[in-house]
């Protein structure tokens, strides 16, 4: 029948290791895991020998139909969650992102009715914090308390539209740690770059090239640590999305070896590719690797990147899936600064993490399960429900067959793009199946998605993952209690510790 499931002789990864095992599934949730189990007639089975059972990808850095540089962005909420589930992505996270003076709650719930009947798989919302006033201040609580949002973005930079200042930001920080939710940060000096871009394009400096050029490493690594070191300042975790650079991530290091609460995010493509495209001559090849941070030049830091996530120096990895046609970035022809910021990777992030991470031999299986799915589960408080095969976790599973591989390109992708920033790229590891909330929505390589079959997740506050390390007992007491099934069933996934 439709909504049973069992997946015989893969083998299960978990963060916390490996086994062999059957999975049973019914009614979207994991019922059984183990062997000889006792099935009901009519179950469909799928046979997963000489192949990974993965907890489904969680992307918490998405941004599908967003309103951002004079256009929209091109995924939708569809399309977006369709490409993402075609790589073994089930869950995304995305932004409702105010502009100025504008009320964070509208704009939620502008993006709940873009999303709840489009998405193909669950989703979840962060909210941006774009200006600070009382107004915002009590909106975020009742985000919290009410909506199910436990996460706020701060930029840093797009001076005009988003950024905030460090009086702003301190407050922002603060008022995340009384209410418990996950501050996170877009770390770059944009008052630099206004000033950089200026300089270059009044010296005749117009082309991409002059992106990168605008915004070196340590614009963002300054940025990057202004942020832990006012983070610190009220005591509150703090959550760095796309860490683009080396000297950005030695600051995360950092701060980690203290004991401080940072977590970095790297993004497929800082992974996957380089920042070299952008001085070519192909202006829509250019253009389509212009993004913020920006992809660096130095075709080490890749690997650099890679290098910290296997160290723990980085704890995430995410997409910032955010793109435009080349139609979109021809807007940008003279004048770089004027280039729609964004690229692909929601659909190729799984495929990117494993080849440059799990292939290369850098990381182990559980630790690509870890930085794909789990840490993001736990830092924004959807664990265990997501990010594990565990018994009464949601059947977001992937099957995955590290024999096969396959090529990427703009060709045969699912995104409403029409250039692909890793094309060309050879990359072991095939989604063969794809299973989202217990229905099969890749089957044997033909993707078969239900646009509504996702749902909103609520995140709830207090991330245990983030604050435990720092609460006072008073802060503790005020926890939200975690429903009994989830309790039980991070026991039970504990049991899953084997390797
Ligand atoms: N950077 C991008 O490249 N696109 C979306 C927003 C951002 O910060
Ligand atoms: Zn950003
Ligand atoms: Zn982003
Ligand atoms: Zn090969």
């Amino acid at each position: 029948s439709q909504n049973r499931l069992l997946i015989k002789n893969g083998k299960i990864v978990n963060a916390t290791g490996m086994q062999d095992g059957d999975v049973f599934v019914e009614d979207g949730i994991i019922k059984q895991i183990g062997t000889n189990l006792i099935i009901p007639g009519g179950t469909r089975v799928i046979d997963a020998r000489g192949r990974y059972l993965l907890p489904g990808g969680i992307d918490p850095h998405v941004h599908f139909s967003f309103e951002f540089m004079g256009q929209t962005s091109a995924d939708d909420f569809y399309q977006g969650t369709k490409a993402a589930i075609s790589g073994g992505t089930t869950m995304i996270i995305d932004f409702a992102i105010p502009k100025k003076k504008e009320s964070l709650l509208e704009q939620y719930d502008k993006y709940r009715l873009m999303a709840d009947d489009k998405v193909c798989c669950d989703y979840a919302l962060h909210c941006g914090i774009t200006w600070w006033s009382d107004k915002v201040k009590q909106e975020m609580e009742i985000l919290c308390k009410e909506r199910g949002v436990n996460s706020f973005k701060a930029f840093m930079a797009y001076k005009d539209d988003l950024m905030i200042r460090d009086d702003e930001l301190y407050k922002m920080f603060e008022t995340c740690r009384q209410l418990g939710a996950v501050a996170m940060v877009h770390a770059e000096n944009g008052d630099i770059i206004v000033e950089n871009s200026k300089k270059l394009l009044s010296k005749g400096v117009k082309g991409p090239e002059g992106h990168e050029q605008s915004r070196p490493e340590e614009v963002e690594a300054e940025a990057t640590n202004r942020a832990c070191v006012i983070a610190k300042q009220v005591n509150c975790p703090l959550y760095v999305v796309h860490v683009m650079s080396k000297e950005a991530g030695d600051v995360i290091s950092k701060y980690r070896e203290q004991g401080w609460p940072v977590y970095g995010e790297a993004l497929a493509a800082g992974l996957g590719t380089d920042g070299r495209p952008c001085c070519s001559s192909n202006y829509g090849l250019a253009a389509a690797h212009i993004m913020s941070p920006p992809l660096r030049s130095d075709p080490a830091t890749k690997e650099r990147l890679m290098d910290l996530l296997a160290s723990d120096g980085l704890q995430v990895t995410g997409s910032d899936n955010c793109t435009f046609s080349s139609k979109q970035k021809a807007v940008g022809q003279n004048d770089f600064s004027k280039i729609p910021n964004g690229v692909n990777g929601v659909e190729d992030r799984m495929s990117v993490v494993w080849e440059k991470g799990v292939q290369s031999g850098k990381i182990t299986p559980p630790r690509f399960v870890e930085i794909t799915s789990t840490n993001a589960a736990k830092i924004f408080n959807l664990y265990p429900s997501k990010g594990a095969i565990g018994l009464g976790s949601d059947a977001d599973i992937v099957i995955w067959n590290p024999n096969k591989t396959r090529v990427i390109s703009a060709k045969t992708h699912h995104q409403a793009t029409d250039i692909n920033i890793f094309e060309g790229m050879e990359c072991h590891g095939v989604p063969e199946y794809v299973i989202v909330s217990g229905r099969v929505c890749v089957d044997d390589g033909e993707l078969k998605v239900v646009q509504g079959h996702g749902r909103f997740n609520p995140t709830p506050l207090y991330p245990p993952t983030v604050y435990d390390s720092l609460a006072t007992e008073a802060e503790k007491a005020n926890y939200a209690p975690l429903p009994d099934l989830i309790t039980e069933t991070a026991d039970q996934v504990s049991q899953l510790h084997v390797n």
